[in-house]
């Protein structure tokens, strides 16, 4: 028991369905339940704890999880108002993309933030920001309905997360600039028992070939022999090509991994250029 390896996850929210998908990805069998706070591996000695995303960095640091999947946005905030919290942040996860942005009210004719009260749910960023713009505002701590805040005599504007700009957008607010972007990552206490890092390790390192999987393809193309080095050039981040002679000696096939996506530009540059029977394939795990 002792020995289990644990990993906090968001038990519900926007993190949610990513984070256990990636473990999932990571071959860590367990049975989903919403109601459960604490999930057991049925095929690895993984326990999932199932908390609040806001209780996840405290948890890591305090060693009560190993590793957990939080937003950049939360972590931020908490090593920013409490120095003695011990987590590394390991890998960005690519899911839970947004950014912290100032707003204002739309009909607000505003010159500068200084001296403005300034709404938020992460005022040690904000502080954090205004300091080093060497500008003083009041900050207003608030968790919920902070687009409301100016409307209601609160706050002058607000700092608050943002993905698509439409809950702005229909509570009359026009996004400024952006104080971070986030995205969900994954985090290790900086102290755990030493009978756990071949487990934490072998963890990290199916994340990390989960994540670089996601946006790699694997492309094959036959082309004229005298055109394959032209049309390799052509492929985004490719990870040295293989070349094969075909039977007709004057064409080869090409095979290779790019770690970037493949769009249709790039396939309709290539058959310009001779490329043909071009095949794009997804791949589901990539370990270097
Ligand atoms: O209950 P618990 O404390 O675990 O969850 P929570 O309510 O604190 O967090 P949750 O589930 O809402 O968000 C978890 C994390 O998802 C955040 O900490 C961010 O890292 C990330 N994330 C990504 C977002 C958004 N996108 C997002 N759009 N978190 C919140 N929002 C909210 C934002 O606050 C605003 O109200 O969505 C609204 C804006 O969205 P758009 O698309 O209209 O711009
Ligand atoms: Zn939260």
């Amino acid at each position: 028991m002792e020995n289990r390896v644990k990993i906090a996850v968001q038990k519900s929210g926007r993190l949610s369905k990513d984070s256990l998908s990636i473990l999932k990805k990571c071959g860590i069998e367990f049975s989903e339940s919403s109601n459960k706070l604490f999930i057991k591996s049925t095929n690895m000695s993984i326990d999932l704890l199932m908390v609040r995303d806001d209780d996840i960095p405290k948890l890591v640091s305090q060693n009560i999880a190993d590793l957990g999947i939080v937003g950049e946005n939360v972590v931020k905030e908490k090593q920013l108002s409490d120095s003695s919290l011990q987590l590394n942040t390991l890998l960005k996860l690519g899911f839970s993309k947004c950014r912290l942005s100032f707003a204002k009210p739309k009909e607000m004719n505003l010159v500068e933030i200084q001296n403005k009260k300034i709404a938020t749910s992460y005022p040690a960023i904000v502080k954090n920001y205004l300091d080093k713009k060497n500008v003083t505002a009041e900050i207003i701590e608030i968790h919920g309905s902070v687009e409301l805040t100016p409307f209601v005599d609160i706050s002058d504007i607000i700092v608050d997360l943002v993905s698509t700009g439409s809950t702005l957008e229909s509570n009359n607010l026009t996004e400024l600039e952006t104080v971070m972007n986030s995205q969900a990552i994954l985090i290790q206490s900086k102290k755990f028992p030493s009978e756990k890092q071949s487990l934490i390790n072998t963890i990290i390192s199916r994340v990390n070939s989960v994540i670089e999987a996601k946006d790699s393809k694997y492309i094959m193309f036959n082309a004229n022999t005298e055109n394959a080095e032209e049309l390799i050039n052509l492929l985004p981040s490719a990870e040295s090509p293989t070349v094969i002679p075909l039977a007709d000696k004057s064409k080869v096939a090409i095979h290779s991994v790019c770690k970037e996506d493949i769009f249709w530009n790039t396939i309709e540059s290539l058959k310009s250029r001779g490329a043909t029977s071009v095949l794009v394939l997804p791949i589901e795990k990539l370990s270097n």
